[in-house]
């Protein structure tokens, strides 16, 4: 019987890309996302496949998990991914962000556990280092003393670290991730979403800052390539053992660089526009990946500039649609 895989936040820019990966591999998925922040076009491309079955609701439901695995027997894996994901809002919202992005994911892993599930494979994030000049950022830095920036980075590493004492757990720690459909819209969009936006309407890009603050951008494909080797899919024929793993690519880029790259491929002349640093921004990060590395065959795989290309071709297709 094939593996039946349950995402939670099916709707958001990770979680469709996944969906499409699975079923790619003729697995069974059932999505569940609230539309948060998630976006119904962005299952466009899956909706009506025959193997998709969605459920529109919060992960918060209580025994989510238990009535889908009755509905669907098949259900085997668990890639929890819904949450809060504006760090600015859970500051805004705190008790929301700690029973949306933490509490469920206890619930959720203690039903996934209760059910007998193989994997349950958690979102985390960077932001659980909070500011560590340490670079690369080994997973074992984190440790009760660290200090959090955001109650965004507080529940995450909370789940986290919940999820890796689980002998189901694996949690991957996703670094700056970036590829076609995630959001540009928004001021805390990521940055490669806005540039590109900035850069196909030709308008400067905006840099908050000097632009040397640096960072670790990892191309959607390779964090969907991660959770297909948490759980041993695809290619990966083993799961990786329970724990918590950076997922990022080793190599980081300052944000100038990054902006003139953007500019040049789009083929934008317009000189950046600097603004003020933006508040609470952390100035290095970048991820030491030799824990994913020596546990799985799993690399990433898509360069920079060719991820970029990607991107800026996947805005161009949506446009011309
Ligand atoms: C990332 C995550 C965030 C959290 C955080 C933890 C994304 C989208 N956000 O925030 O959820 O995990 O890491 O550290 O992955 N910038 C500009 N111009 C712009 C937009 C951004 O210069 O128009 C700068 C920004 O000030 C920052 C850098 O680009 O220095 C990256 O910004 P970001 O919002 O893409 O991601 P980050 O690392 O702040």
């Amino acid at each position: 019987m094939s593996r039946g895989c349950l995402i939670t936040g099916v709707a958001g820019f990770v979680g469709s890309h996944l969906a499409e990966a699975l079923l790619a591999l003729n697995l069974p998925v059932v999505g569940v996302d609230n539309f948060f922040s998630g976006h119904r076009e962005n299952m466009e491309s899956f909706q009506n496949h025959p193997d998709f079955r969605f459920h529109e609701g919060s992960v918060e439901e209580h025994g989510l998990l238990g009535r889908l695995r009755k509905e669907y027997p098949a259900l085997d894996v668990c890639f929890h991914l819904a949450a809060i994901v504006s760090v600015p809002y859970s500051v805004d919202h705190e008790e929301e962000t700690m029973r949306v992005n933490w509490r469920a994911t206890e619930d959720l892993l203690r039903e996934a556990e209760d059910l007998g599930l193989s994997r349950f494979v958690f979102a985390g994030s960077a932001a659980e280092y909070g500011e560590d000049e340490r670079l690369p950022l080994l997973e074992g830095y984190i440790t009760p003393e660290t200090k959090h920036l955001s109650p965004y980075g507080r529940a995450k590493h909370l789940s986290s670290q919940r999820v890796a004492s689980s002998s189901i757990g694996v949690a991957l720690r996703c670094f700056n991730i970036y590829g076609p459909r995630q959001d540009p819209r928004s001021p805390y969009s990521g940055v490669i979403s806005r540039f590109i936006d900035f850069a196909l309407a030709r308008e400067p890009l905006t840099i908050f800052g000097d632009g040397q603050q640096t960072r670790d951008f990892i191309y959607v494909a390779d964090i969907v390539s991660a959770y297909l080797a948490a759980a041993g899919l695809g290619d990966f024929r083993m799961p990786l053992p329970p724990g918590v793993y950076n997922a990022g690519t080793g190599v980081s880029i300052s944000i100038l660089e990054l902006a003139d790259t953007i500019r040049d491929l789009a083929g934008n002349a317009f000189p950046h526009r600097f603004m003020p640093e933006r508040p609470g921004d952390i100035r290095h990060s970048l991820a030491s990946i030799a824990a994913l590395e020596n546990n799985s065959p799993w690399r990433p795989r898509v360069q920079l500039r060719e991820g970029l290309r990607r991107t800026i071709d996947g805005v161009g297709l949506q446009t011309l649609a």
